[in-house]
């Protein structure tokens, strides 16, 4: 062992700067001139009077603790055709103690927002100070709940806390605002306060954040639906665009079949002079009843995607939105809230938690880029909708006063019905009167587009979907689709007879008063070349849902580029003749670039392509995919057992005395003193108690009370002896209907002689604090660790005192979230550099057992392979998961769900040696069965 020592210590040094990466240099301040100006009305929101479509997915930088992969997460959500992003910022994970704020690393959030505005995505800002989001605490510090006055209230200890937090974080977010020439186009104040509201606070929070030149529009994003009041919309704490969070699909799982529980998902209008906001529109789900996330994924897969979705926008009108979550990520360390989530913030999202594209992904990138291309949806007022012949398929329509361009819903009249129907729709478009026939396959919903000047063409009507159209080369290449096998027709007009060239699929073609009609079967993918005609050329690609999520759009300084093939485009550039892609494959296939006219030459990944020119004037070629990669078996494991602190003769003479009397918790004590962990200091993981007393000779048991959230446990001795373990509470209530009683175990003792000196120790986990959702301190205020500790029928007094992770001296680099108060974690065992002496592997009994083992990597550089820890065993245990240091998940063996944890690079040493410590409770003897490595994705990204 002393032998690894030198090493380890050069790797955690070496280590700690890969960990907190050093910011990168900051632009200077900007120049007034690289400002822009941010307006709005009842439609949208104008950058420099443009309008702006605002799609945006949420993500959470604390739940990914590696800006490498805050960029990889970010270039996939631009991909998929999002105009932006939403961030809440969690103040719990910046902030370990009063006045104590750190913001570098993995809480770089300047570098976060360099990055959006780099990868041109505009930012709506969510800095609470309250977010819920699941997060422990729902964002608020623990220490806040020591701080008198309620939270999310004007009351005077809560307003000097969170004006602490404001003073941070507002001013990295004025500077990067799009009035300063960076990507923050909205400021979100507080979430969803729509309970116990303190309108003086909510005007506050907006004051401060102008005081600090946060100039911006101020949205709210208020519950549910407007039934919940206040709305925001007027009166003393008005925002300037209220906006509302529709979770239609509920938070049901493991019933993924059950279609809109929760209602029509219709994003209101909650003011006459802002845009509809859906700010947090559903896009996953969080796994309540522990149906594993591939549940939840399906839940809110496609259909519900192009149903809801697409109801939502032509009734609502909506041109802001904000998709719950774009990538869900991981509650590493202790930051995730205790009662609903568990290590896997996954969220059924359509980028997994391993980060990889699903058929979600897919769905996002077919809509995404249709509001995206299609301009005159900025601006959209209810029109009438055409009658549909079959009453079984209902319409809805809204059109652009200006272009006059109509959008109309096709979809069930009963959204639950999942048959397949045809219809007529008698509609009258800008350019007259026709019959579209539309077909609708089960649970799916249309937005048809007629009267639409595409780039140089004039599209009278469509029965299939936009995708996207790009001028590219000097003609228009327009990308449109319908579900495999059902019909589709598209009318363009021309003020004499173009010509037509089928260039694949089938396709007939017709000609009447100016109008080309096309009519086909959606299948694979057609194209057909039109000129003349009076306009500029079009290339019409007509694919299918699969073949047209083929497709990746990205712009250069020479023009846009549409790529068919690889499983990622992430940005493109042309320089000179060449066109050179970054982009990702999975496996060797082809593919295609529609470029500028310039381009003759393609590199991918910096590989440069041999390429042939089509008959669709596109340029095609071949990539490979990545090569196979083997993981080192872990081995070598080491153990060392802990829990010293169960033996009677442990010295705990400078563990925190417990003497307390009173505590600002709503939680009365129902012994004193008070043993409430954060009110010593103890905020996040592990606590221990140790309880002294001489006995009477009258003691039979101990009784105990504990609070852990959810699943959390406590396990006792007495004298050196386990005793057993309960299960720990997860609430106590201070009024009726009253649990004052949480977390019971009543543990016997042995028969004490008077005089007799004896000692309980008591480990109590602590799986993080409540949320604040309703406003009251009550569930967010509630203590952890012992509540009440008590030696019926004895007079004898228990001296107690307590040690954990202090707030005061959490771990600088990897923040207040990441360790607890296990021996071995306070003794540095979970990081690189831990020495000692460590023995051969035996299966943990009762108590804390640690297991070690270090392995190398060597993965390709050109690939991107994400890795995860996977556990086969199960048995009375949980297990925390240190990567270098890093506690990165939790596995409760004996209960679940979630069996892989994601190892993100970064963190981990892609090339390089790498530590694993492994932290086992067990609550009685377990079998041992060590994880191992597994691949989750593998990726060929060439240079990245
Ligand atoms: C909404 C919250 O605003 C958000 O923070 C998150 O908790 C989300 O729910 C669920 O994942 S609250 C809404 C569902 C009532």
């Amino acid at each position: 062992m002393r032998r690894l020592l030198l090493p380890f210590l050069v790797a955690a040094v070496a280590f700690a700067t890969v960990a907190a990466l050093p910011a990168a240099p900051r632009p200077a301040a900007a120049a007034p001139d690289r400002g822009h100006e941010v307006t709005y009305d009842r439609y949208s929101l104008k950058v420099d009077g443009e309008r702006v479509f605002l799609w945006s997915g949420e993500f959470h930088y604390f739940r990914l603790p590696s800006q490498q992969l805050w960029r990889d997460v970010l270039e996939k959500i631009r991909a998929a055709g999002f105009t932006g992003v939403s961030l809440y910022f969690n103040w719990a994970y910046h902030s370990p103690a009063p006045g104590q704020y750190d913001f570098s690393g993995v809480r770089d959030v300047d570098r976060l927002l360099d990055l959006t505005e780099e990868l041109g995505l505009y930012t709506v800002v969510r800095p609470g100070p309250y977010i819920n989001a699941e997060a422990s605490g729902g964002g608020f510090p623990a220490w806040l709940k020591q701080v008198p006055g309620r939270a999310r209230s004007s009351a005077p200890g809560y307003t000097e806390a969170y004006h602490e937090w404001l003073d941070h974080i507002n001013p990295i977010i004025a500077r990067h605002q799009v009035t300063r020439g960076g990507s923050v186009i909205a400021y979100n104040v507080e979430n969803e306060y729509a309970a116990n509201t303190d309108a003086a606070y909510m005007q506050d929070l907006q004051d401060t954040a102008r005081a600090a030149g946060i100039d911006v529009p101020i949205t709210h994003n208020q519950c549910c639906d407007a039934s919940w009041t206040p709305t925001w919309a007027s009166g003393l704490g008005a925002v300037q665009i209220p906006g509302v969070d529709d979770y239609p699909q509920s938070f049901e799982c493991q019933t993924p079949e059950v279609w809109g529980p929760w209602g029509e998902g219709v994003t209101e209008r909650l003011s006459e002079n802002a845009p509809v906001y859906g700010a947090e529109y559903q896009a996953g789900a969080i796994d309540l009843h522990r149906a594993g996330y591939e549940k939840c994924r399906e839940l809110t897969g496609p259909a519900f995607m192009k149903y809801f979705y697409k109801s939502n926008l032509i009734a609502s009108g909506a041109t802001m939105h904000g998709f719950y979550m774009a990538f869900g990520g991981t509650n590493w360390g202790w930051l995730g809230q205790p009662n609903d989530v568990y290590t896997s913030y996954d969220y059924g999202a359509a980028i997994t938690e391993t980060r990889q594209l699903t058929e979600k992904y897919d769905e996002f990138k077919r809509q995404g880029y249709f509001v995206r291309a299609v301009a005159p949806l900025t601006r959209t007022d209810p029109a009438d909708a055409p009658a549909s012949a079959n009453p079984a398929l209902g319409t809805l329509a809204r059109s652009n006063p200006d272009t006059r361009t109509q959008f109309v819903l096709v979809r069930h009249a009963d959204r639950a019905s999942t048959t397949t129907e045809d219809t007529s729709l008698d509609w009258s478009t800008p350019d007259g009167e026709y019959q579209v026939p539309v077909r609708v396959s089960g649970r799916d919903a249309k937005i048809l587009v007629a009267g639409y000047d595409l780039g140089g063409q004039r599209l009278v009507w469509s029965s299939s979907e936009i995708m996207t159209h790009e001028r590219i080369a000097g003609r228009d290449v327009a990308l449109l689709y319908g579900r495999s096998g059902e019909p589709g027709a598209t009318v363009l007009r021309y003020p004499s007879r173009p010509s037509v060239r089928v260039l694949s699929g089938s396709v007939r073609t017709s000609w009447r008063d100016g109008d080309l009609r096309l009519d086909y079967t959606h299948a694979g993918l057609a194209r057909v070349a039109v000129s003349g005609g009076g306009r500029p050329p079009m290339l019409l690609l007509l694919g299918t849902d699969q073949t047209a999520a083929e497709f990746w759009r990205t712009d250069t300084d020479a023009g846009p580029v549409l790529v068919r093939g690889t499983e990622l485009v992430r940005s493109a550039r042309v320089g000179g003749s060449t066109l050179s892609l970054r982009a990702d494959t999975a496996a060797p296939g082809e593919v295609e670039v529609f470029a500028p006219r310039s381009v003759r030459r393609l590199t991918v990944g910096g590989e440069s392509v041999r390429v042939r020119p089509t008959t669709s004037g596109s340029l095609a070629g071949r990539l490979h995919g990545p090569a196979p990669v083997r993981l080192p078996k872990l081995s070598g494991w080491r153990y060392r057992p802990e829990a010293p602190e169960s033996r009677p003769d442990f010295d705990d003479s400078r563990w925190t005395v417990a003497d307390r009397t009173t505590s600002v918790s709503p939680f009365p004590p129902t012994t004193l003193p008070v043993l409430f962990a954060g009110d010593y200091g103890f905020d996040y993981g592990q606590v221990w108690y140790r309880g002294h007393f001489t006995a009477t000779g009258t003691e039979t048991t101990v009784d105990l009370n504990a609070i852990t959230g959810r699943d959390g446990v406590y396990q006792v001795w007495f004298n050196g002896r386990y005793l057993g373990s309960a299960r720990g509470g997860v609430q106590a209530d201070s009024e009726p209907p009253v649990n004052q009683n949480p977390g019971p175990g009543s543990f016997r003792l042995p028969a004490l002689a008077p005089g007799e000196r004896g000692v309980i120790s008591v480990l109590v986990e602590n799986l993080g604090h409540n949320d604040d959702w309703t406003a009251d301190d009550n569930r967010f205020k509630q203590p952890r660790g012992l509540v009440g500790a008590s030696l019926p029928g004895s007079t004898a007094t228990v001296r107690w005192r307590l040690q954990g992770a202090h707030r005061e001296r959490a771990d600088p680099v990897r923040g207040p979230l990441n360790t607890g108060g296990l021996y071995g974690e306070r003794h540095g065992w979970h990081l690189p550099e831990a020495g000692g002496s460590w023995a051969a592997p035996r299966p943990p009994g009762p108590g804390v057992s640690w297991y070690r083992t270090d392995f190398r990597l060597d993965l390709p550089r050109d690939q991107d392979v994400p890795l995860g820890l996977r556990f086969d065993g199960t048995g009375p245990y949980r297990v925390q998961i240190y990567l270098n240091g890093w506690q990165v998940g939790r596995h409760t063996a004996d209960l679940g769900p979630q069996r892989e944890f994601v190892l993100p690079a970064g963190l981990l040493r892609e090339r390089g040696a790498n530590t694993l410590a492994l932290a086992v409770t067990a609550l009685d003897e377990a079998a041992w069965s060590p994880p191992r490595l597994v691949v989750q994705a593998n990726h060929w990204t060439g240079r990245r």
